[in-house]
C-alpha cells in the first residue's frame, strides 16, 4: 500500500505581521489651539453654508487667511451636509489641508449621534483620500452646538479608535484644561 504524502509542514501557517498592526495609530489627547498643531490635516467643526463662523471655524478662517474662504467657496458652492465632510486648502496655517466637517447642531434639535459619529468616520475617509499622516480634531459639536461634553468625547474616541485608516497620529485638542483632563481620562479609562 502507498504511503500517504506527508503532510506540508505548518510553517507558513505562522500569522505574519499584517500593515494594519504595523501602522496602529496613536491617538492622544493634547491640549491648546488647534491653529497651532503641527499636522498634516486639521478638523474644522464648520456649520453647513461652509461660509465660516464662530468657535474653532473663526479661529481656522483667521489663521488660515482668506485662501480658506476661497477654497471654501469654490469648493462648496452648496455647502456640506451635517456628519458630512470635506477639504480646502489651509492657507497660512501650519497644516496642509482643512478637512471640514458639519456636526449636529444639539441645541437645534439635531441629536442623533449617528451624526456626530459620521463626522470622524468621513474626516478620517477625507484623510485617507489625501494620504494624511497626522491629523488634530477638535472636539465637534461640543461649543456652540451644544452637544454634551462627555458624550462627544466618547463619540471622538469610540470611532478614532475604531475606524481603520492610514492615518498614523491621530490627536483631539482639547481647548481647556478641564475638558483636556477629561478627554485623557476617556483614552485611559479604555486602556490606550
Ligand atoms: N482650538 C481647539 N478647540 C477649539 C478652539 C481652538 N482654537 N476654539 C474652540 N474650540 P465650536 P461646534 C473648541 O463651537 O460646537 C461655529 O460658528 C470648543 O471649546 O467651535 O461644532 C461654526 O461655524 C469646543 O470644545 O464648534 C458652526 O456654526 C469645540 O472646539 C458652529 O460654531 C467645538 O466648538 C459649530 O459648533
Amino acid at each position: 500500500m502507498p504511503r500517504p504524502a506527508a503532510s506540508p509542514l505548518p510553517l507558513f501557517r505562522v500569522p505574519l505581521p499584517t500593515t494594519r498592526l504595523v501602522s496602529m495609530p496613536t491617538l492622544t489627547a493634547v491640549y491648546g489651539d488647534i491653529t497651532r498643531q503641527d499636522v498634516d490635516a486639521v478638523v474644522n467643526a464648520a456649520n453647513r453654508r461652509m461660509r465660516g463662523g464662530g468657535g474653532v471655524d473663526g479661529a481656522i478662517h483667521r489663521a488660515g487667511g482668506p485662501a480658506v474662504l476661497a477654497d471654501c467657496i469654490e469648493r462648496f458652492p452648496h455647502g456640506l451636509a451635517t456628519g458630512d465632510a470635506g477639504w480646502t486648502t489651509a492657507g497660512a496655517l501650519p497644516a496642509t489641508w482643512v478637512i471640514h466637517t458639519v456636526g449636529p447642531n444639539f441645541s437645534a434639535g439635531e441629536r442623533d449621534r449617528s451624526l456626530l459619529e459620521s463626522c470622524y468616520r468621513r474626516s478620517l475617509e477625507v484623510a485617507d483620500e489625501l494620504g494624511v499622516r497626522s491629523i488634530a480634531f477638535p472636539l465637534i459639536s461640543a461649543g456652540i452646538y451644544s452637544w454634551p461634553l462627555d458624550d462627544a468625547i466618547g463619540a471622538a474616541v469610540d470611532v478614532l479608535r475604531g475606524t481603520e485608516t492610514g492615518v498614523g497620529d491621530i490627536r483631539i485638542v482639547a481647548f481647556s484644561p478641564s475638558t483636556f483632563e477629561r478627554v485623557a481620562s476617556r483614552l485611559g479609562h479604555s486602556g490606550r
